[in-house]
């Protein structure tokens, strides 16, 4: 049984934990009807750049590095590749690599170099925003075979591995050595350590842990002309001039190729608790938050929050209609709590609950009493970016806005869907739902736009008109995604053109032949 505070302060809860349905971890092979459109026809005015065709001694000479099975040049396989994970941007590459080594990394890099052939590094291929698969015959780069746990050091935290290790192999690793990943995001069972940095990956332990621009203490890196950039000497402190690899840190594989991370991690929480509540507007939300902070302390690891049509859209994708809070609410806060003292944390988070309940600010909700409860309150959460995607495609917007516009946007974007014509219930609206949801702790919102169709007049009515709207509250189109490709043409609504003339002079002096990830970026 899910454990109610107390009864006069919760006024329902449900059993979640014997029903537990679980959210797909690994991104696998994708049987849909519907071919994902070429990107290239999607937007016909987009010109390919002037890069070398691939030819046969080009392959033949990428098989003297690398084994024939690395080398995959057959249709179907190339398929998964080619496509994103919301199926909206599809590329025509002919060639898959898969080294094993840096080496291997580096002599094709060099070979792609010389011949002025364009690559797109690939991780577990979950971005959100069109940055890991082709626009055009650009050969993918896919580091998932080099995926080996360097070192531990047991005493400092400090893990150096391959950057395709996936991350809850990684986590998973660190857990029975006590320790904990300093990054944790729904995609964990696909995607890359690697990945996560090339993106600069937020997730649901910012709040606690912080930005990989400050745990991760190393990189190894396979620069444009071939050449091994190495940093994993694994140092807390290091002031000796530029720290060059914050240039990799959210650069999206257009700098170059990691190849490997040393990364600060954590020790393991010994206690954790989930509370997932029902609270009646959103700002009662932001009073949530700014309670917790003050009440919970050191012991808060995560403050996410929930929109209702969120939650009817992830019950759908869960295939239940058996929600963790039996009353509908307008919103729903998920706190997490992680510490070494379960007692003390219980006390805490008991003793917030109810001045939260008595202050009006949570109407109803719920504690995990075990594991399988606890794991079964975040798929609520964790389960909306692929809920988002069941009628057929989905418009992604992840963006950082002040805390009290935070919302307005979802509201915003569901009222000028509707003025024009543009949402509803049955088949003939393209728009099914607009829903919000997010990291509240990093002032970070996601608006999901869930489509039966991706459309030309759907993007024209979202775009630029969502990132208009974020530059006029100050904030930023990208929080925590990236730019990729889907947003490479908005960058000016968050940087100045000082900044983007000294990003497009940082990537000249890196790669002057443009050959790592084109058209994307800036
Ligand atoms: P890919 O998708 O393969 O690549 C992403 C970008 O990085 C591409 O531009 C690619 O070229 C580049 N790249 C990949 N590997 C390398 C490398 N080794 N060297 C150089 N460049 C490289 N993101 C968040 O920030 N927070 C979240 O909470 C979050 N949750 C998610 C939940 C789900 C269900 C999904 C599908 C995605 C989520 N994401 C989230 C998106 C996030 O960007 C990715 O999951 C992750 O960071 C990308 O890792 P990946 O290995 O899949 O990289
Ligand atoms: C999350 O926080 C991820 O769940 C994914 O960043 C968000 O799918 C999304 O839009
Ligand atoms: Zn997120």
């Amino acid at each position: 049984m899910l454990r109610t505070v107390s009864s006069h302060i919760f006024r329902s809860a449900r059993v979640v934990g014997s029903h537990r349905v679980a959210i797909p971890r690994v991104v696998g092979p994708r049987i849909f009807a519907r071919a994902v459109q070429l990107t290239s026809e999607t937007y016909p005015n987009l010109q390919r750049t002037a890069f070398a065709k691939l030819t046969e001694e080009d392959i033949a000479h990428f098989k003297t590095i690398l084994a024939d099975s690395a080398v995959i040049q057959d249709t179907d396989m190339l398929l998964s590749y080619n496509e994103d994970q919301m199926r909206k941007y599809r590329g025509q590459s002919r060639l898959v690599l898969k080294p094993k080594t840096t080496a291997q990394v580096a002599q094709i890099v060099a070979h792609c170099n010389a011949r002025a052939l364009a690559l797109v590094p690939q991780g577990g291929n979950t971005g959100l925003v069109g940055g890991s698969v082709p626009v055009f015959d650009e050969i993918v780069l896919s580091l998932a075979s080099l995926n080996n746990i360097r070192a531990f050091d047991e005493v400092s935290g400090i893990l150096t591995c391959d950057a395709g290790v996936v991350l809850e192999n990684a986590d998973n690793y660190l857990a029975e050595r006590g320790y904990i990943f300093p990054l944790d995001l729904g995609a964990k069972g696909s995607c890359h350590v690697g990945g996560t940095v090339a993106t600069n990956a937020g997730g649901l332990r910012l709040l606690r842990y912080g930005s990989l621009h400050g745990t991760v203490l190393g990189l190894e890196v396979v620069l444009p002309d071939g050449t091994v950039y190495n940093s994993l000497h694994a140092l807390r402190k290091d002031n000796t001039g530029y720290d060059i690899k914050q240039l990799f840190i959210g650069s999206e594989g257009t700098l170059g190729v990691i190849t490997g991370v040393s990364i600060l991690c954590p020790a393991r929480p010994k206690a954790k608790n989930i509370a997932f509540l029902g609270v009646p507007s959103y700002e009662a939300v932001l009073q949530t938050f700014a309670h917790a902070r003050g009440e919970l302390s050191e012991i808060l690891s995560a403050f996410e929050f929930m929109d209702r049509r969120s939650q009817v859209l992830c019950g759908e994708f869960l295939k239940t209609d058996a929600h963790p809070l039996e009353d509908e609410h307008p919103f729903y806060v998920l706190i997490e709590t992680s510490g070494s003292n379960k007692e003390h944390d219980d006390e805490k988070l008991e003793a917030f609950l109810e001045s939260a309940m008595e202050e009006g600010l949570v109407d109803d909700g719920v504690l995990a009493q075990d594991e399988t409860q606890l794991r079964n309150l975040w798929e609520w959460r964790e389960g909306i970016s692929e809920a988002s995607q069941i009628y057929g495609g989905v418009y992604k917007y992840d963006v950082s806005l002040p805390l009290p516009e935070l919302y307005g946007l979802v509201d915003a974007v569901n009222e000028r869907l509707a003025e024009h014509g543009l949402i509803g219930e049955t088949d003939e609206f393209p728009v099914k739902e607009a829903v919000g949801y997010g990291h509240v702790g990093d002032g970070n919102l996601h608006l999901n736009v869930a489509v039966r169709r991706y459309t030309k007049e759907v993007e024209k009515c979202l775009e630029p008109f969502v990132y208009e709207w974020i530059a006029e509250k100050k904030g930023s189109i990208s929080a925590e995604h990236g730019l990729g490709f889907q947003k490479k043409n908005y960058i000016g609504y968050s940087k100045s053109e000082l900044e983007i003339l000294l990003m497009k002079q940082i990537k000249g002096q890196y790669d002057p032949k443009g050959i790592m990830n084109p058209y994307k970026y800036i």
